[in-house]
């Protein structure tokens, strides 16, 4: 089925909310901005509905590097003590949410989401079709999951995409360390122009800046995830969540923000 709604998956990124090179510390500042920004956003659109999720960060992509370098793999210690940080975080960032007042729900996605056999990721969408019709905003995470023998990362970016594509959103706005897409890497090349507007055909051209940190991959990897999971006719905003008001106005549609992909 097919939903009539206007809904916005909002995925706010781990390097905006925590601190990645101080283990464990969300940035309470930009957390408190962003969460005031949703609120302010959902209380002047009524028929918004909205679908939050998160990176991991300092905390997740922490926990997981350290097991990684250790002892090559995630084994069960590091599944729990990863699914461990990330609900720490979790709890921290509801805490904030349900103070300016949103209706919010932790949808853990260890308890929800599993790798099937054929790398697909299943999970059960009519659990959060029914929160959204009921008025909740779901709250998703980057976690580890379950595969079919073994424990993987699954990112929050992935996350976004499919409920994008199975619940059909409107767009996906990525809250980013950064103002959008360049014509090339703005961290090699002072004259990098930001692009406003891009098809996700032209993805491939651009040049991206690699994520050293980040175990689930770089903003190369976040975009073209979208064309391989084949979401089409939707809007992915890139924006910078660090700048006040970007969150706020994406929420309301001003073109002049971040850049808009056109899937
Ligand atoms: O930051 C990764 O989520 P992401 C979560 O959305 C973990 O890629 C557990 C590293």
């Amino acid at each position: 089925m097919r939903y009539n709604w206007y809904l916005k998956v909002v995925k706010l990124g781990g390097s905006v909310i925590t601190l990645k090179d101080m283990p464990m510390t969300i940035r309470y500042d930009v957390v408190k901005q962003l969460v005031s920004e949703l609120a302010d956003a959902v209380k002047g659109l009524p028929d918004l509905k909205l679908v939050i999720i998160h990176g991991g960060g300092g905390f997740g992509h922490y926990v997981v590097r350290k097991c990684l370098s250790s002892s090559g793999r995630i084994d069960s210690m590091c599944f729990s003590e990863t699914s461990y940080a990330m609900t720490l975080l979790n709890t921290s960032l509801l805490k904030e949410l349900l103070g300016v007042g949103l209706p919010v729900v932790s949808i853990p996605p260890h308890t929800v989401f599993k790798a099937e056999v054929d790398g697909r990721v299943s999970y059960d969408k009519n659990l959060i079709i029914e929160y959204l019709v009921r008025g909740l905003i779901p709250v998703l995470y980057g976690d580890v999951v379950l595969g079919v023998d073994s424990f993987l990362v699954l990112s929050g970016d992935t996350i976004a995409w499919l409920l994008a594509k199975d619940l059909n959103a409107h767009e996906i706005i990525f809250v980013t360390d950064v103002d959008g897409l360049f014509d090339k890497d703005p961290k090699k090349y002072s004259d990098a122009r930001l692009l406003k507007y891009v098809r996700a055909d032209e993805l491939v051209n651009l040049e991206f800046s690699q994520s050293e940190y980040d175990v689930t991959g770089s903003m190369m990897f976040k975009l073209m995830e979208g064309l391989k999971h084949g979401v089409k006719g939707i809007n992915v905003r890139v924006v910078n969540g660090l700048v006040k008001g970007n969150l706020y106005k994406s929420l309301h549609g001003n073109s002049s923000i971040g850049t808009v992909i056109k899937y």
